[in-house]
């Protein structure tokens, strides 16, 4: 067994995102998404977890549109002006039209930037997704420099439902399209993003749908079922430049390793015939049996063996946290994860 280095990427700033609600199937639940995924993970990787270097705004800029980092920016100090106790969190959605509009009120906004309410703006998101980003952008630079040919990012808030103008879904900057952007400014590429998340990537999806420059390939929870819904269906298979650069291989809940794993080898042959020299992966931790908030019934032996079937592409490989809300168990399914990763 050929053990890689595997260099891990956080910075405790991230913790201080902390919403108290969301507001999901009309009640407010406490937010699935709490500081203490991070904790978890930390206390059971294998390595030390370096804080990354400030990579500054404009690798966030190759993806995010500049007046959706501004509202990021300011948006919970206009909540509060307004008045408002608690986080931010919108109420009314632009369904017919999105578009740019000079809109006053911070409600407007939340709608016009967001879109759902299980997503809620506090005090130190900025911050703690700021510097999530700058730890896929560590990763992409300890690859590029030849320190390691592995990196992991533990990236908390999630991304991969964060579009170029629109946050959603827990996430609200794209750790890994920021992370394929900066791979292949770095002269990386091709890159493809193999996301296996139980929930479909939405926002890598919207960023690249029109690209070319990388392939997007996602597993995940059947969307007639399950959130995001309107986005990760099948048929969905990308357009211009972008057309068949985007690979949706949904599955019904309840799906087990078997029907798991013939999906990922799906995955890993676009991959391979993409062409790409360098793979992001977007890790979530829902897919395993008593998910709190997610349906398949993976393993935490299937982690091993989805980990060391990617690591068979032989590709230098960052993989960013998306999701996982069995907190107690987080820690060590990503250190599952990562084991097979380095096994193969
Ligand atoms: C990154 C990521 O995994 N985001 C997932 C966001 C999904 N949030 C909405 C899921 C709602 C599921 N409802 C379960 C309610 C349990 N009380
Ligand atoms: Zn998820």
């Amino acid at each position: 067994m050929a053990w890689q280095v595997m260099l891990i990427f956080g910075s405790p700033v991230q913790k201080v995102h902390a919403p108290s609600h969301e507001i999901v199937n009309g009640k407010a639940e406490n937010h699935a998404e709490t500081p203490q995924r991070f904790d978890s993970v930390l206390a059971q990787v294998s390595s030390p977890v370096r804080a990354p270097a400030d990579h500054g705004l404009a690798p966030i800029l190759a993806v995010h549109e500049a007046d959706y980092l501004a509202f990021l920016q300011s948006a919970f100090g206009e909540w509060r002006v307004a008045g408002r106790d608690g986080d931010a969190i919108g109420y009314a959605f632009p369904v017919r039209a999105r578009r740019r509009l000079a809109l006053a009120r911070i409600d407007a906004k939340l709608g016009q930037f967001g879109f759902d309410a299980v997503t809620p703006i506090a005090a130190g998101t900025w911050e703690a997704a700021y510097w999530g980003a700058q730890a896929a952008l560590g990763g992409i630079a300890a690859i590029a420099a030849g320190e390691a040919r592995q990196a992991f990012a533990l990236c908390r808030p999630p991304g991969h439902h964060a579009g170029a103008d629109y946050f959603g879904g827990y996430c609200y900057l794209n750790n890994a399209a920021i992370a394929a952007r900066a791979a292949i400014a770095a002269g990386m590429g091709p890159v493809a993003v193999l996301d296996v998340d139980y929930h479909h990537g939405n926002g890598t999806q919207d960023i690249f749908y029109a690209d070319g420059s990388v392939l997007f390939v996602s597993i995940h929870a059947d969307p007639r079922t399950d959130f995001p819904f309107f986005w990760g269906h099948a048929q969905e298979r990308g357009a211009g430049a972008g057309e068949g650069a985007n690979l949706n291989l949904p599955l019904p809940r309840g799906t087990v390793w078997r029907a798991y794993a013939g999906a990922l080898a799906k995955a890993l042959e676009a991959i391979a015939a993409f062409g790409a020299r360098m793979l992001i992966v977007s890790y979530g931790a829902d897919t395993l049996a008593g998910d709190p908030i997610a349906h398949f019934a993976l393993t935490r032996d299937d982690m091993a063996r989805m980990g060391a079937a990617i690591a068979r592409l032989g590709l230098p490989t960052l993989t960013v946290l998306e999701g996982g809300y069995d907190v107690p168990a987080l820690g060590d399914n990503v250190a599952a994860f990562l084991a097979g990763l380095e096994s193969a």
